[in-house]
């Protein structure tokens, strides 16, 4: 039982990649960024409510800061050439103006590692201020790179 449980298991594992499902398909990407997306705007809203003051969840800050640096990586990996259609908000100049989303995706990068390196230093005013640098980095390649959705606060 135990043997043919991890067997299947396996199988559905490889199976998708033994069968060359492509996992690098451009439409792919539209979901998994999506939801890459959402779990970085988690760990944004999260460090809003401690940045503000209303939780004090101890060394929690650090843990979203460390992953807001590492998800603001590289995030042109998530916008391959030819995943602009179908159900997905990214704007067509992502890629006519692929040096300027380049740059805007660069600063997310600096304000991510800035941020990270304010709440490891631990000044308030530090940490205060790159938070909304990183809200800037954020909110600015929205505006010019997001299609407008009427829910968005920004
Ligand atoms: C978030 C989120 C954004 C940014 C932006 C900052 O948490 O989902 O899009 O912060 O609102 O201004």
């Amino acid at each position: 039982m135990r043997k043919i449980t991890l067997g299947a298991l396996a199988l559905t594992l490889w199976l998708p990649l033994a069968a060359g499902a492509d996992e690098a398909a451009p439409e792919n990407y539209i979901k998994y960024r999506q939801q890459y997306m959402t779990a970085l705007g988690g760990h944004v809203g999260a460090s809003a409510q401690i940045v503000r003051g209303r939780v004090a969840p101890e060394g929690h800050l650090a843990r979203h800061a460390a992953a807001i640096a590492e998800l603001t990586r590289d995030l042109t990996v998530l916008f391959p050439e030819d995943s602009d259609f179908g159900e997905t908000e990214a704007k067509e100049n992502i890629w006519s103006e692929w040096k300027a989303f380049q740059q805007a995706a660069r600063r997310a990068a600096k304000a991510g590692q800035a941020f990270q390196a304010a709440v490891q230093g631990g000044d308030k005013a530090a940490i205060g201020q790159t938070f909304r640098d990183l809200g800037k980095a954020c909110k600015g390649c929205h505006k010019k790179f997001r299609k407008k959705k009427a829910e968005d606060a920004d």
